[in-house]
């Protein structure tokens, strides 16, 4: 008998069964058909951009096959999965990270080629997708290829912003932002779901009702939007495994306000909609601090709602009881910034699935794991609790539940402690009432990470001190790290190359195996090795040269040490220390006679580059000043290349993988104590550029890794800080010296010009107000920096010294951190999807 549906479904099966061919022929043809179907563009015209928007697409087809495959994988398998919430993935470009990580960027080369287009053009064509600030939202991205590479099932959630991080531009030397509106010309590599939609409540008022003894709550009235998804594949290297990133979009929902509509006032009801679609329009720009606001929480709240359901909706599809939630699904915060996630499946729970409070709380506890990123007080999340009544009245009823059941055990176990209670209390008490993020994201976690060995011993034995003692060894630590399929091998293809050829292995074995890079240690003083490798930096310094011509119009030697620091700018990082440094410096050339300088000093061009946040008056005032010292030093004939000088202009993304392959020097000189980890530092090294930093973060453990004597290492350690910070407090002011006192004296001065905006950090830093111990620090800086020069003339002893450091830059990469997680935290194992056999063209 003829069956209809099953002739049409294995028709369908046939249909479907099919791969993208990586032929030469295959990969133009569905190029073309996307500038033709897609595009609706002709051949005659037909830009790079076009191009690349073709590439784009054809290059997501074949994401999308393998992307099905794995989640369809995943489900029948019942995979344990991974979630990791974040309120910003910095991705970078994905063009180049896909073509390699699915290895056909010289299929793609060759083909593109062939038809007139240059691969390496179109890469300079995609816009950096920068929904991120700087390290937290770049750990991110980077924590989403190890997971997809090292075969973890996971998603990754998080915001789609209408507006990534702004744009720096530099006028007259001061830093002026402008939106960067990144989707103006379409997004090729998301998918846009339709399909995937949640209503997200805020305000609104609770009804509660008893239960049989369990306080149940109804949550009503208030507005509701609709949160709607945005898929991105995200491939994994040498593997046919590909993940998913889901970001949410705000929109308004779509019941009518009839009352509105019908009362005549149409525009005023349509301007209410628009309202919803406002909560996703922008990325807040502040690195390391908060500011409260409360669209802040709306975009928390609104994110971490749609993203439970959206869990639980998944587990459901497989499940009937709750018994393995935690069992199939671990989720990560990366930080706070997501922490109302946990009180939200507490709700549901509670309140819609009807589960009593013991069982309710036990799933969510072994579902939740937290990561710590800093320990300055301003960066630590505290919403006040009239705030959150008022968005979320339902979860602040159940903060005040979790608060008052976990001070009753602080009391059972330290009986007669009220201070204790105090300090550990889930709630700040004042006129101002806040909920201390951090603490609640503890009690509501199984596991709480630091992102570097010095700084997890920093948050036990400071800010979480009290709850390392309660609960010892739920404070773990995992250091950073970064992927180097897009830091090494994609920003750097000369390095790549020279070190596949050198330790004779595929890239794609050591670029999974970062720690096989040791075998280079054995060449760091082979002649050829040093050769080539010396070649490789050089074509590197070439590319930046070019680059900072074109962004600065400023022209920098080569043949001079490239001394960079890229980051957020912020006192802590004491990018002010470094450009003092370079105020010393420049003095004492001018010092110097004319014949004895050559002999003196080593030609230098220093670099610095990164954003403010748009409300930090000290960190725009830096940038001033280094726009200033640059002016005057660059045009100062009597320098001539001795000196240079210059701020990189927007630093994202795409502008480090041009910058750190460059760099010789970078610079990591944050006050000890205060930086998490850092993450360039890894990079930096893994590029052949040599450390000048401080005893912080993991620079600790990049010097254990690859030897002190591999990088210059000055200033205070964590006790030092400490007590000159007492001695601050006490009164102690002769800490300037006479060779600071006369950098402090040529700003003043004018030297520099009009740079009154730092005049008030100066002040302060004369007037006890040194909080981040830049004079401290300054003068074995100094001593550190003679170091540098006297080293670099040395130039065989300077490439071993990089060489080494790349050699042992193995244990920073993110798999192993991504291991680790899946080994200690989350319990979770590889999935690796068959790689389909059949290949029809
Ligand atoms: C940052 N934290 C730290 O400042 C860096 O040291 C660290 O490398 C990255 O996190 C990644 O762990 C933050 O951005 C924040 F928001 F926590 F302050």
């Amino acid at each position: 008998k003829y069956d209809e549906a099953k002739v049409g479904t294995e028709k369908l099966w046939e249909l479907m069964n099919s791969y993208i061919g990586s032929d030469k022929r295959s990969i133009q043809r569905s190029i073309v058909n996307h500038v033709e179907y897609t595009l609706a563009r002709s051949r005659f015209s037909f830009d790079d951009f076009g191009a690349y928007q073709a590439s784009a697409f054809s290059i997501r087809d074949r994401l999308i096959e393998s992307w099905n495959d794995t989640n369809e994988y995943f489900t029948t398998n019942d995979s344990k999965r991974v979630y990791y919430l974040s309120l910003e993935f910095l991705l970078g470009r994905l063009m180049q990270n896909a073509l390699v990580n699915i290895d056909v960027e010289e299929p793609y080369k060759d083909a593109l080629m062939d038809i007139g287009y240059k691969l390496e053009n179109l890469y300079e064509e995609e816009v950096d997708p920068a929904l991120g600030n700087g390290g937290l939202g770049r750990l991110a991205a980077c924590f989403l290829d190890s997971m997809a590479t090292l075969e973890i099932p996971n998603w990754g959630y998080g915001i789609r912003y209408d507006y990534g991080i702004f744009k720096q531009g530099i006028v007259d030397g001061y830093q002026v932002e402008s939106p960067d509106y990144w989707l103006s010309h379409g997004n090729p590599w998301e998918i846009e779901r339709q399909d995937v939609t949640y209503h997200v409540r805020f305000y609104g008022h609770v009804k509660k009702y008893n239960d049989g003894g369990v306080e149940r709550g109804v949550w009503e009235g208030g507005d509701v939007v609709v949160a709607q998804a945005y898929d991105t594949p995200i491939p994994g290297f040498n593997t046919f495994n590909c993940n998913n990133l889901r970001l949410w979009r705000s929109r308004p929902c779509n019941e009518f306000d009839f009352k509105q509509f019908n009362a005549g006032d149409y525009h005023g009801a349509i301007g209410e909609r628009q309202k919803a679609e406002y909560i996703t329009s922008v990325l807040y720009p502040n690195d390391s601090s908060e500011g409260g606001k409360e669209l802040r929480l709306k975009q928390q709240y609104f994110f971490c709602s749609a993203t439970i359901r959206d869990i639980i909706r998944r587990y459901k599809k497989t499940h009937s009881t709750w018994n393995f939630f935690h069992e199939k699904n671990q989720i990560q915060l990366n930080d706070t910034h997501p922490a109302i996630a946990s009180i939200e499946l507490l709700r549901i729970l509670i309140d819609e699935e009807k589960l009593p409070w013991d069982q309710a709380w036990g799933i969510m506890y072994k579902t939740f794991a937290y990561t710590n990123h800093t320990v300055l007080p301003e960066a630590l999340e505290k919403w006040s609790t009239k705030l959150i009544g008022n968005l979320l009245p339902r979860h602040l009823d159940l903060i005040y539940l979790i608060n008052f059941f976990f001070l009753e055990k602080v009391k059972q176990r330290y009986p007669g402690d009220n201070s204790r209670v105090s300090r550990m209390s889930l709630i700040e008490e004042g006129d101002d009432k806040k909920v201390r993020m951090a603490f609640l994201s503890i009690v509501c976690s199984h596991t709480v990470n630091g992102v570097a060995a010095l700084h997890s011993e920093l948050l036990k034995k400071t800010i979480f001190k009290d709850f390392d003692e309660m609960f010892p060894g739920k404070l773990q630590n995992k250091t950073n790290g970064v992927t180097p399929r897009r830091w090494i091998h994609c920003c750097n293809p000369g390095l790549s190359k020279l070190i596949s050829d050198t330790i004779m292995e595929e890239h794609t074995t050591w670029l999974t195996n970062l720690t096989s890079l040791r075998e280079l240690s054995a060449y760091s003083q082979d002649e050829d090795f040093i050769k080539r490798f010396v070649q490789v930096k050089s074509d590197n310094k070439l590319r930046l040269q070019k680059w900072v011509k074109e962004h600065t119009g400023i022209d920098i030697p080569t043949n001079a040490l490239y001394d960079v620091m890229v980051k957020r700018i912020h006192e802590y990082k004491r990018q002010f220390m470094n450009i003092l440094y370079v105020i010393h410096r420049y003095l004492q050339i001018k010092e110097t006679p004319q014949h004895e300088r050559a002999s003196k000093f080593v030609p230098r061009v220093v670099m610095i580059g990164g954003k403010a946040a748009p409300g930090y008056a000290n960190a725009k005032a830096i940038i001033k000043l280094i726009n200033s010292v640059a002016q005057k030093i660059n045009n100062d004939r009597d320098v001539g290349e001795l000196l240079k000088v210059v701020f990189l202009p927007n630093y994202c993304v795409s502008a480090a993988q041009i910058i750190i392959p460059a760099a010789e020097l970078s610079q990591h000189i944050s006050t000890a104590g205060t930086e998490a980890s850092g993450t360039s530092n890894m990079k930096f090294i893994m590029n052949g550029s040599i450390i000048i930093g401080t005893m912080d973060g993991a620079n600790v453990e990049i010097a254990e890794e690859i030897g002190a004597e591999n990088m210059f290492i000055f200033g205070a350690l964590v006790p030092e800080v400490d007590t000159f910070r007492k001695q601050l407090h006490d009164g102690r002011r002769d800490y300037i010296g006479s060779r600071l006192r006369k950098v402090f004296d040529a700003i003043r001065s004018g030297t520099f010009g009009d740079v009154s905006t730092i005049h008030g950090m100066l002040y302060s830093i004369e007037n006890g107000g040194d909080y981040y111990c830049v004079c401290l620090d300054y003068y074995p800086y100094l001593t550190a920096q003679e170091k540098v020069d006297e080293t670099y003339r040395d130039y065989p002893k300077w490439c071993k010294m990089s060489i080494e450091g790349i050699a042992k830059s193995g244990k920073f990469s993110s798999d192993r951190t991504i291991q680790e997680y899946c080994m200690d935290i989350w319990k979770v194992s590889a999935v690796s999807i068959p790689k389909p056999t059949t290949n029809p063209q």
